[in-house]
């Protein structure tokens, strides 16, 4: 049987690839440091079973090279999804970014590479590509990052590149474009923006669009992020591939407004504040790539994904905090 490890378990989108294995029934280790993974996920994550013996979680952070090194013992497969996110909190904190994203992502390579594990799987973002005027960003271009949380997640990308050039690691890159769904925390005010929004609608509160709402995102939901990161795992790739995982459509933040008030039926009340420095303003990805090479498909669609998202925050009440106002200067 193989035997999975994920960083980041505990968060939105590790949370989801767990429960996608134990699903399955595959063996599956998290490790997370609950800098932003939330206890309660690992629930969804690893359910009724967690702590037997398919189902196991360590409590430890990337850059503790024990606990990385505990984790790697006996994996064949890892995800590695922990990161601190947000463009603007890199903005604010370069530093801490740069120690978690970076620092994390080499400790854990050279612990994976030790454990003789088959194959790494990093969670990119396309925030990689930076703000190229050709659209959409396929993986030829180079790699252009503005903001500080761009470029940690480049490095890390470059290091996978570099431990299959190197070591003869078999790394997979799947860059992915502005991931949404359930379990996204709206609850910092570093959080996506359709989280931020979701919530807003359903406590009937407004929302602040940062600029003119023009810009625009490929946002994918979250399922369909899951499908690329099980074809990554299994598919004969070249060591070091960097894949789009997006859905080959954009929306602008306008857009997603209106759509929010078709599904809930009440139009979302808007404020508009400055643009946020480091922000992007067309993310668009080119996915033939991901097609081609992995068999991936964007089998959920932005809608169906933003009325399921919906529904999960209109269920589970999530906390009743405002989140903080972030500095956009
Ligand atoms: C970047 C990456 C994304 C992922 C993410 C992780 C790009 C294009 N995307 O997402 O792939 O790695 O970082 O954090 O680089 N906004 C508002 N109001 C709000 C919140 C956000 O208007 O209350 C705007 C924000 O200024 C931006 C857009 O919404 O123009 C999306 O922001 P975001 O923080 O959801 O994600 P983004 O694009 O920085």
């Amino acid at each position: 049987m193989t035997r999975y490890l994920i960083t980041g378990g505990a968060g939105f989108i590790g949370s989801h690839i767990a429960a996608a294995l134990r699903a399955r029934g595959d063996f599956v280790r998290i490790l997370d440091n609950f800098a932003t993974g939330k206890r309660a996920n690992l629930v969804a994550a690893l359910g009724s079973e967690q702590g037997g013996p398919l189902a196991e979680f360590l409590e430890g952070d990337l850059r503790d090279d024990a606990a990385v090194r505990r984790a790697c013992q006996g994996i064949d497969v890892v995800f590695h999804e922990a990161a601190l996110p947000s463009v603007a909190r890199s903005v604010e904190d370069p530093l801490t970014s740069d120690d978690n994203n970076i620092r994390g992502t080499v400790n854990l390579l050279l612990a994976a590479r030790d454990a003789k594990v088959r194959r790494v799987v990093y969670a990119g973002s396309s925030s990689a590509y930076g703000d190229t005027p050709t659209l959409p960003k396929h993986e030829e271009m180079p790699g252009d990052p503005i903001s500080p949380y761009g470029v940690t997640k480049f490095t890390g990308e470059l290091y996978c590149r570099s431990f299959a050039r190197v070591y003869g690691m078999s790394t997979v890159i799947l860059r992915y474009f502005n991931v949404f769904g359930p379990r996204q925390d709206p609850s910092s005010p570093y959080s996506g923006v359709i989280a931020l929004f979701c919530r807003a609608a359903v406590e009937g509160r407004s929302a602040t669009i940062h600029g003119d709402g023009e810009q625009s995102r490929d946002f994918t939901y979250v399922d369909n992020v899951v499908a690329g990161n099980l074809l990554a795992a299994e598919r004969d790739v070249p060591p070091g591939t960097v894949l789009n995982v997006a859905t080959g459509s954009a929306v602008t933040l306008n857009q997603l407004v209106s759509t929010l008030g078709e599904i809930t039926g009440r139009k979302l009340a808007v404020t508009h504040g400055a643009p946020r420095t480091g922000d992007i303003k067309h993310s668009l990805a080119d996915i033939s790539r991901a097609r081609k090479l992995l068999g991936y498909e964007p089998h959920v669609t932005f809608r169906a994904g933003l009325e399921r998202t919906l529904e999960w925050y209109r269920s589970s009440a999530p906390s009743t905090a405002a989140p903080k106002t972030v500095p956009s200067a």
